[in-house]
């Protein structure tokens, strides 16, 4: 075996120190049952298995962002994803479930099902989002005027975390490039900076004491990264609206990259002359660069990358190129 059994793997492995150390505090803390904690990843292995119970515990989370006029009449239309790689991968789709219960949005909470059972009191309706920087036409926008010029279409992508397991997921969105083009970037915009809303009313990670981000979560990318034909703003997955714990009410898609690439909801987009901090490069450096491409010939630090678990599957196997 190249790579011990799911069960096998302790938490010190498969996560970050910082996080490993918040949550053998966590353990010491008695709240939770070892089982919770002996988690890192695992328990959210058997919290994806464990679909319907968590669902039932979570309806009102489990609902999609507010169906606002002009929203629910861009849905009538979507393109379909182009039936060719990269656009388009024929891989069999994580199921809806799988999608929205096992997540990374360390906003709403640690553990893999905390996006979807604590993210019901979040608000994605206004939305308004500031483009700034070294741009033509900066200003506080509302999301409805920056979406409503896009056709939407549907891209079926790998989304694959750097822990070590992926899913394939139906997004539907645009292309960032359309959006950079309207706002007319200046020469100097070498690098796009994103960053993610802080609600600590409604986001009860913000606060939590066990947070290792310093808030906002931020990301970014080169500007020719993010003008490729690939990189996506998504604003739906599964033909419907993108539900919170996915990032709602839109998020960054870069499907070649780790999956912490892909920040979420969104409220600013900067454009700049010098590479941005980045909230994993600020947590661990070595183990999470700026420009973080998948690539299963370079492990992790703590962990091989060349296998990995495709949701809702628990064993690992290869990764398709
Ligand atoms: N704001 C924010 N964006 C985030 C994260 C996060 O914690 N906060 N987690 C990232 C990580 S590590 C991954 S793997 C993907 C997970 O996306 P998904 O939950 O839709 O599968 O979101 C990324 N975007
Ligand atoms: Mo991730």
């Amino acid at each position: 075996m190249l790579i011990k059994r799911p069960s096998d793997v302790i938490p010190s492995e498969i996560t970050p120190e910082s996080v490993y150390k918040k949550r053998r505090d966590f353990m010491f803390d008695g709240g939770r049952a070892l089982l919770g904690v002996a988690a890192g990843s695992l328990p959210s292995i058997a919290n994806a298995q464990n679909g319907e119970a968590l669902k039932a515990r979570a309806p009102a989370a489990m609902r999609r962002s507010p169906p606002a006029a002009w929203w629910a009449e861009k849905f009538q239309n979507i393109k379909p994803a182009p039936d060719r790689e990269p656009y388009f991968t024929g891989e069999t789709l994580t199921p809806y479930e799988d999608v929205t219960i096992y997540n990374n949005f360390y906003e709403f909470g640690m553990d893999k099902s905390d996006p979807a059972t604590r993210s019901g009191e979040f608000k994605t309706d206004p939305w308004s989002v500031e483009i700034t920087g070294e741009v033509e036409k900066p200003g506080t926008y509302h999301l409805e005027d920056i979406i409503k010029p896009h056709d939407i279409e549907e891209r079926i992508y790998r989304l694959r975390c750097v822990e070590a397991w992926s899913m394939v997921i139906p997004w539907i969105g645009f292309p960032l490039a359309d959006l950079i083009k309207r706002f007319e970037p200046t020469s100097n915009a070498k690098f796009v900076e994103f960053e993610t809303i802080v609600d600590a009313e409604t986001m009860p990670g913000i606060n939590s004491r066990f947070a290792i981000v310093r808030w906002p979560y931020r990301e970014g990318l080169r500007i020719d990264e993010a003008t490729n034909p690939l990189t996506f703003m998504a604003v739906g997955l599964y033909g419907s609206y993108l539900p919170v714990q996915n990032g709602a009410p839109w998020r960054l898609i870069v499907p070649w990259k780790y999956g912490f690439k892909s920040i979420k909801s969104i409220v600013k987009i900067n454009f700049r002359e010098t590479q941005p901090n980045t909230t994993w490069e600020d947590l661990q450096p070595n183990e999470y660069g700026f420009y973080a491409n998948v690539n299963p010939q370079v492990h992790h630090p703590r962990w091989r990358q060349d296998m990995e678990r495709r949701l809702p599957q628990t064993l690992f196997s290869r990764p398709r190129n």
